[in-house]
């Protein structure tokens, strides 16, 4: 079996831009390849953060996960900084990567913005570390979101660089995307994200949903009630692609084309029909709050598993770079 990997970081609550964008297509590829997901606690410390909140948050977000179909048989959930391999591949790879490669990153560019009191030497190598994670398990699959592509490419790169050197060790891994892989968050403006305050969280009750698309903004051009709107521009109507089934969606874009439909009772529906999508993963997330014990021993046992995985890839790297002392050949 071919093998998936993907990672997610434990900064914040999960978001639809989360599962829509990336988790929907984890849970349904996970059964088609040999699955890795990681929590990727090491790319989190790129940005200022509570340590004594990291701990709950990482197992938070496996219940997340679990919540929303990980398999707990099938998957291999595990923490990324209990595998001491993902930091020693990220060193050895930091030297076959150009500088000129990670200056062109966009995702450094606006992160970089985004904190410009922490522009850190981590953050900057993020994406060796992302390619370091996939490369370590020899990930040939990688499902996320768009604005992870870049980085996927940056992947393929290192591994034929590092093959061209050291001989053939790498596959060049493909990204796959999700029929919604950008989705926007409630400002309209830019992608949802759990640090930017725009989006809308996956364990978001009825009375919060509502809270927070009543007031998120839609077609600027519909000023009054009976104006007609544009659906294709309206980023309300962009989370009806997400939840609410064709033949309502047509019928919400035609009323709103014609304004028999207003921008509150559209809100309404939506708000209806996210429900229903969330729902069922808000009651399996709360069940799974009773087996936090069970779930810190799966993690566990999986971090055992990965640490023998990343073991023997680290050894076949070190062999092939002449870093394996001889006298134990
Ligand atoms: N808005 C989005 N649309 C589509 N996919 C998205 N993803 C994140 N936001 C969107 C995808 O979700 C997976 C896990 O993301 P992550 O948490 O590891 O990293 P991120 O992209 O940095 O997510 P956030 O929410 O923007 O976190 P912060 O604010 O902490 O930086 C990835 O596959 C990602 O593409």
């Amino acid at each position: 079996m071919k093998v998936l990997f993907t990672g997610i970081q434990p900064t914040g609550e999960l978001h639809i831009g989360n599962y829509f964008g990336a988790i929907k297509n984890w849970v349904r590829l996970q059964h088609q390849y040999e699955t890795y997901v990681s929590i990727v606690d090491l790319h989190a410390i790129t940005i200022p953060y509570e340590p004594s909140e990291m701990q709950n948050r990482i197992l938070n977000l496996a219940l997340n996960l679990y919540a929303c179909g990980i398999d707990r048989e099938n998957t291999t959930l595990f923490v990324q900084s209990e595998v001491p391999g993902h930091a020693d591949l990220t060193w050895i790879f930091n030297t076959v990567t150009p500088l000129g490669d990670l200056e062109r990153m966009t995702q450094f560019k606006d992160k970089a913005r985004q904190h410009r009191k922490n522009v850190n030497v981590g953050l900057f190598d993020y994406p060796v570390l992302q390619a370091s994670d996939i490369l370590l398990y020899k990930g040939e699959v990688v499902p996320v979101g768009e604005d992870q592509v870049q980085h996927i490419e940056l992947t393929r790169e290192i591994a034929r660089r590092f093959n061209a050197r050291f001989g053939n060790t790498f596959p060049e891994c493909k990204e796959i995307l999700t029929e919604t892989p950008r989705i926007m968050g409630l400002d309209g403006e830019s992608k949802m994200s759990k640090s930017k305050n725009n989006h809308i969280g996956l364990l978001d009750d009825k009375e919060t949903l509502w809270k927070k698309i009543s007031v998120a903004k839609t077609d600027p051009a519909r000023i009054r009630r009976n104006d007609p709107g544009n659906p294709d521009i309206c980023n309300i109507f962009s989370y009806h692609r997400l939840v609410t089934p064709e033949e309502e969606r047509k019928e919400i874009a035609e009323g709103c084309r014609t304004a028999g439909i207003g921008c509150i009772d559209c809100k309404k529906r939506l708000v209806e029909n996210m429900h229903r999508e969330l729902g069922p993963i808000q009651e399996r997330y709360n069940e799974l709050l009773l087996e936090k014990d069970t779930i810190a021993d799966i993690l566990e046992s999986n971090n055992e598993h990965c640490r023998e995985v990343a073991k023997s890839t680290i050894l076949e790297v070190k062999e092939k770079m002449g870093l394996k002392p001889v006298w134990k050949i």
